[in-house]
């Protein structure tokens, strides 16, 4: 018997109790559905567990009603199941906007029986999964489910969405095993959702709040995932079965305990089908995010840029030290254009004892701040609020702060800091107070307006709340608001170490990245090859990685931190790594911080941080982000007074130099015969037919950044050595009689030169009136070199 059917212009959705099951259908993608897909629930009363939805009866189901959702009108319905024996009603309740190409779908759950009830699993979707997990096995005489993605079935892939800032996220074909840590109880409790499977075997993965799964063949694929992250953390799991791919979607419910009378709800899942090619095929579920939880992304405020203390430094700071770099940020100002100072870890006397400073900071830190101002600059500083080192003496004089597991020890929060840290428990309201104390006394005391948060994932850690109707995701969201409250709407706030779900519409920047360090791999101790394969140790590689995945989230969710950027030449990182670290942060389009020793830095590695200033306007897409375990090709489409043209880059993550292939059918080019490329690390120029070209010996790690035209007869402006972009320092061009005029911008002095194509050889050129000089690169391609502060304007006739 089908209880009911809902439309839109891009789904058909039929719930059907018979199969205690729904149906839905695609309009747009011809050959992709899901037949059969589960929901179930799985709670405990009086320690045993049991299982809801296997059956949906008995069942009622309310009208259609059309609705003005945050999404856009919308057609809904909803079935009420229940309640079972136990007192557990359930209201499923199903969502088509006319305008978007998802189902929306949402769980109420309600406690009508007379004992209390915990909620340990929600599962909103369950296709496919025959493995012998408790909550897969389906009952005799059910289906487990299909999903089809088209007509034809090719190779499968997963791109795995990891819990907060630093684990790693990315795409996996079937035939490749989830990437995990192996340090278990050392990382684990710090980067893993308590929630989320970490599988083993091939071809099996999880993720956190939302993931797709796709054919690489066939170029789609499926976005499952839920709009906000308030109610509860959200797990995915898939199985890259390509007869019957196995896929489920969940919401945590951690053991919260349903009172008597009590009801809970989960966030909204979503679920679209896509095609894995659209220029941006993660937006429509991005910007909905946004508008579930009221961010307002035209508000979305971009931090400027600066320097930050720990990658040089780390936890040996100093007053001193901190003054020394400012003084240098300002004798460097008239070439480096640095606004932000942040202080990272290290003024604190302990992670806990906020209010008490190392003897390197006698004063504190409100000195610095002033300081830091005085000098023209806007001071941040670093925090930690909801971590707890074991040996402060919050740990001692308020132990009953502490989050406790079962056995009432306090809950581990990860080896940090050579130890095994603790963290506070939210739900206690003077441990709450306390955090609330420490970021106000930030802003208003010391003088901050801007705020590194990190270790934010603490606030929700397995444990026993003192609380426990509140689910780990309920206590985080409120922790992480009473943040916000306590800094004020104005403050700048970066957070870190965070579970991503939670911060949307709370924090202006986020860390999407594992720590940068002066390593390509993961070091520790001295000790390499037992941390090679950690996806999410501190690394330069393992901060580019999530960089390059996480590119759709900037300036959808908040402004991404890549990191820092390392130019020192005194690091472990070649030169080509260093330029493949720079091309990562700039096309991420995110925070630009430095974090070197700035009066040791030599001309030629502070030209390289000089390049990527200002910030280019918006993100690169990775053209492969579905098919290679790290991106290799990135775009950027780009458009100002010199035309439009595309930065493309291509990167060598062998362990050794490699040929690179450009082809431009790989990407989404204005179409022509031949296309000019000019690389900006090293000034080479390139002619590319539609055969493409192969670029012979790339060095280990490094990477070209190409800036691509379409070839014309001369005059056309080529790119330069002053701005990563090799373009937006062009503010205007004009074209004269046997000439042309170029308007120069930069934000800072500038020397270096720039490369255009002429129909014939340079009879005279100036800068400001003054003659400049050329020299041939290439075939009519002429380089000028110019040097001036800010503007200038370059004359060329021939
Ligand atoms: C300060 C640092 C910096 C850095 C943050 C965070 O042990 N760990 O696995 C571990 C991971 C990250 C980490 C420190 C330790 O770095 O991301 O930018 O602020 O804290 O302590």
């Amino acid at each position: 018997m089908t209880v009911f059917s809902l439309e839109s212009p891009h789904l058909q959705l039929t719930c059907d109790s018979q199969a205690a099951a729904f149906h839905l259908e695609s309009r747009a993608h011809p050959g992709a559905q899901l037949l059969g897909a589960q929901m179930l629930v799985r709670y405990r009363r009086q320690g045993r567990t049991h299982q809801a939805l296997q059956v949906w009866a008995p069942a009622s189901q309310g009208e259609m009603e059309v609705i003005d959702s945050l999404h856009g009108t919308a057609t809904q319905r909803s079935l009420v199941i229940g309640p079972d024996s136990n007192g557990l009603a359930l209201t499923l309740t199903f969502a088509l906007p006319v305008q978007m190409p998802a189902l929306l779908w949402k769980m109420r759950l309600e406690n009508r029986g007379k004992a209390p009830l915990t909620i340990d699993r929600v599962t909103l979707l369950q296709t496919g999964f025959i493995s012998t997990a408790p909550e897969a096995r389906p009952a005799p005489g059910y289906r487990t489910g299909r999903l089809r993605l088209g007509a034809k079935t090719g190779q499968l892939g997963f791109f795995s969405n990891g819990w907060q800032s630093w684990a790693h996220s990315g795409s996996y074909s079937m035939f490749e095993r989830f990437r995990r840590s192996r340090l278990g109880p050392f990382s684990n409790p710090m980067r893993v959702n308590a929630g989320t499977p970490q599988p083993g075997d091939t071809g099996h993965f999880a993720s956190d709040m939302f993931a797709v799964l796709g054919d690489r063949t066939y170029r789609r694929g499926v976005l499952l995932g839920f709009l906000s992250q308030n109610q509860h953390f959200g797990s995915l799991e898939a199985y890259l079965d390509p007869f019957n791919p196995g896929l489920r979607l969940w919401a945590n419910g951690d053991g919260a305990r349903l009172d008597p009378g009590a009801s809970q709800e989960t966030d909204w899942a979503y679920l679209q089908f896509i095609h894995l090619d659209e220029p941006q095929p993660l937006s429509g579920y991005l910007q909905a995010v946004a508008r579930q939880v009221g961010l307002d992304s035209p508000a979305l405020r971009q931090p400027p840029p600066g320097w930050c203390s720990w990658y040089h430094y780390f936890q040996k700071i100093s007053t001193e030290i901190i003054e020394t770099n400012l003084q240098a940020a300002v004798d460097l100002r008239a070439e480096l254009p640095l606004e932000l100072f942040q202080i990272d870890d290290g003024f604190e006397a302990q992670v806990g004892d906020w209010f008490e400073f190392q003897p390197a900071f006698a004063q504190g830190v409100a000195p610095l701040a002033r300081l830091i101002r005085a000098r023209g600059f806007t001071p941040g500083l670093w925090l930690a609020p909801f971590i707890v080192h074991p040996d402060s003496k919050l740990a001692r004089s308020h132990p009953d702060w502490l989050l406790r597991n079962r056995w009432g020890r306090p809950a581990n929060a990860g080896f940090v800091w050579n130890r095994f840290t603790q963290a506070l428990d939210l739900t206690h309201p003077e441990a709450a107070e306390y955090t609330r104390q420490v970021i106000s006394t930030a802003v208003e005391q010391w003088g901050f307006p801007y705020l590194k948060l990190d270790f934010l994932y603490a606030a929700a850690l397995p444990g026993r709340y003192q609380d426990a109707t509140r689910t780990r995701a309920q206590v985080l969201r409120g922790a992480l608001q009473d943040l916000r409250a306590a800094a004020g709407a104005e403050t700048l706030l970066l957070g870190c170490g965070c579970p991503l779900g939670s911060a949307i519409g709370i924090m202006d920047a986020m860390r999407i990245s594992a720590d940068v360090s002066p390593d390509w791999h993961p070091v520790f101790n001295g000790q390499r090859w037992l941390f090679k394969a950690e996806p999410d140790m501190p690394c330069a590689r393992n901060a580019i990685h999530n960089t390059l995945t996480r590119l759709p989230l900037h300036q959808q969710w908040w402004v991404n931190d890549p990191d820092c950027l390392l130019v020192r030449a005194e690091s472990n990182l070649t030169l080509p790594e260093v330029h493949s670290l720079a091309t990562a942060i700039a096309l991420s389009g995110g925070l630009l911080l430095v974090s070197d020793d700035l009066a040791a830095l030599s001309a030629d590695r502070r030209r390289i941080l000089a390049s990527m200033l200002p910030g280019l306007p918006g993100a690169a897409r990775a053209v492969d982000w579905f098919d290679q375990p790290t991106p290799t090709r990135l775009q950027f489409d780009l458009s100002g007074a010199a035309g439009k043209w595309q930065l493309l880059t291509l990167f060598n993550w062998a362990d050794q130099p490699a040929s690179l292939q450009l082809q431009p059918a790989e990407f989404q080019l204005p179409p022509a015969k031949t296309y000019l490329a000019r690389n900006f690390w090293d000034g080479t120029h390139y002619t590319i037919n539609e055969a493409g070209l192969v670029f012979e010996n790339i060095p280990a790690h490094g990477c070209l950044l190409l800036a691509v035209r379409p070839f014309k007869h001369g005059p056309l402006y080529l790119g330069s050595d002053l701005h990563i972009s090799q373009g937006l320092e062009i503010s205007r061009w004009q074209l004269e009689d046997n000439g042309v005029r170029l308007g120069l911008q930069r934000p800072a002095l500038s020397t270096g030169s720039l490369d255009l194509l002429l129909p014939a050889e340079p009879q005279r050129a100036s800068l400001d009136g003054t003659p400049v000089a050329w020299q041939a690169v290439g075939e009519q391609v002429y380089r000028f070199a110019v040097s001036f502060d800010q503007h200038a304007e370059l004359e060329v006739g021939w």
